[in-house]
């Protein structure tokens, strides 16, 4: 079997960087396009670094961005790719509406930006290509569960941007005849999940507050409902899609949906923390109220009871809200059906939520763990005039 190419766009993010890794334990050469910045951006794929200088490297990196198209007509031109996995996107729903006209240049114009090299590169018969599609293209959801045929009704910029990206790759495959495949994927988190989304949010800060290095944490609505999955199931999902003879779109989901504040809860139950929520709306708090001491010391560690003890012995508020999370325009509801991804891809998730929680938790209390003896070394805030 010749060995396969596959591109990259977004290697840097969640998903890019377990689909690398899952590519290359795969035989394939991976590309990946990153974007230039005054950090290092790769934490997450630094483990996959190959030097460039070693015997047949694996692994090639490439400055671009998804606004630039003459950036990524090169790059396509010189990796002449198996596979496209456009992944890159600006992907925060809330930031969206503060930056909507960056986020239709990237996450809509991008994926054309992709078909139309791929198109007059001459590699339209050659390169499959993957467009990372959302369970926010539902929005105001028209069914439950939402499936492959369910009408879409998008509630933020993000989501109109995607839902071009959405339509331009079908058309793409209807005109031009590509293998070029929708992954209509639910919300996916791991412990590699970027620390604005709700879930990682909650993990880092309940893992920060059992460790005395955090007082609370300020929330946004906590009654919508999500379809949560495991990234490494979902990137395996993807990849199966390209494999298909033909091209299609797949809805990967669970097909089990749960509240933001369930979420807290499982999470916070995970380390031994039992939280009561009281009040409605912008009032609601969630307090402190007990501690399982033998899951605390097992998943934490005793070093750090005593405190967290004497927090729930005054019912401490651990979890408030802040109306400024609150989005002009929500989607209340996400449950997705993942029937035609399991009969025609064969594809089953190995995580339910309890495993995911468990994977994030056990992740997050580690980090911090770092975090609290780097600050007991005296390694604290950096300040510059001092
Ligand atoms: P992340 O936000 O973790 O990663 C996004 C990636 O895109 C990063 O590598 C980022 O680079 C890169 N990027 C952002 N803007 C540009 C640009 N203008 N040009 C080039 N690269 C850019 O997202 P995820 O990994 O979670 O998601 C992957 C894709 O799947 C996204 O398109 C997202 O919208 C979509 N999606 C995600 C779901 C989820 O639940 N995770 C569900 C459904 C769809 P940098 O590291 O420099 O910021
Ligand atoms: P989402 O993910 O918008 O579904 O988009 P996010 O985790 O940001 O929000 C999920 C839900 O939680 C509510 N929420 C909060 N969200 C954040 N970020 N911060 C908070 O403090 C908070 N409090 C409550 C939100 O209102 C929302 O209802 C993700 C992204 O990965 C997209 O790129 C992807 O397309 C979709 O999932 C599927």
């Amino acid at each position: 079997m010749t060995q396969k190419t596959a591109l990259i766009t977004g290697i840097t993010g969640q998903d890019g960087a377990y689909l690398a890794e899952y590519l290359l334990k795969k035989g394939y050469i991976v590309h990946g396009m990153k974007r230039r910045s005054s950090l290092f951006n790769t934490d997450r794929i630094d483990h996959l670094y190959q030097d460039p200088h070693i015997e047949d490297p694996k692994l090639f990196l490439h400055y671009g961005d998804l606004t630039d198209s003459l950036n990524i007509t090169r790059i396509i031109q010189e990796t002449q790719p198996d596979e496209i996995y456009n992944l890159a996107a600006m992907s925060h729903v809330q930031v969206s509406f503060e930056t909507a006209e960056y986020t239709a240049n990237a996450d809509g114009l991008g994926t054309l930006r992709i078909l139309e090299a791929v198109r007059l590169l001459g590699l339209a018969k050659k390169t499959r290509i993957y467009q990372a599609s959302t369970s926010e293209l539902y929005g105001l959801v028209q069914q439950v569960p939402q499936s492959e045929t369910t009408p879409f009704y998008p509630r933020s910029p993000y989501a109109v941007a995607k839902m071009y990206a959405y339509w331009i790759t079908v058309n793409y495959r209807e005109a031009y005849g590509m293998h070029a495949s929708n992954g209509i994927l639910f919300n996916h988190e791991s412990p590699i999940r970027g620390e604005t989304f709700v879930t990682r949010k909650v993990t880092r800060a309940l893992s920060k507050i059992a460790l005395g290095l955090q007082q609370s944490i300020f929330m946004g609505n906590l009654n919508s409902r999500r379809d949560w999955g495991h990234a490494k199931d979902y990137i395996r999902a993807m990849y199966l899609i390209l494999q298909q003879e033909k091209p299609s779109d797949y809805v990967i989901a669970t097909g089990i949906t749960t509240t933001i504040r369930d979420f807290i809860d499982m999470a916070a139950k995970e380390i031994g923390l039992k939280i009561e929520f009281r009040g409605e709306g912008p009032d609601e708090i969630g307090v402190l109220y007990d501690v399982d001491q033998e899951r605390f010391i097992e998943k934490v560690g005793d070093k750090y009871l005593d405190q967290i003890i004497s927090r729930a012995a005054v019912k401490d508020v651990i979890v408030g809200v802040d109306k400024r999370y609150f989005r002009p325009t929500e989607v209340d509801l996400l449950i997705g059906d993942p029937t035609k991804s399991k009969t025609q891809l064969g594809w089953e998730p190995y995580y339910d939520l309890p495993a995911l929680i468990t994977d994030m938790m056990n992740s997050d209390v580690k980090l911090m763990k770092k975090e609290s003896y780097l600050k007991e070394g005296g390694y604290d805030i950096m300040n510059y005039f001092e």
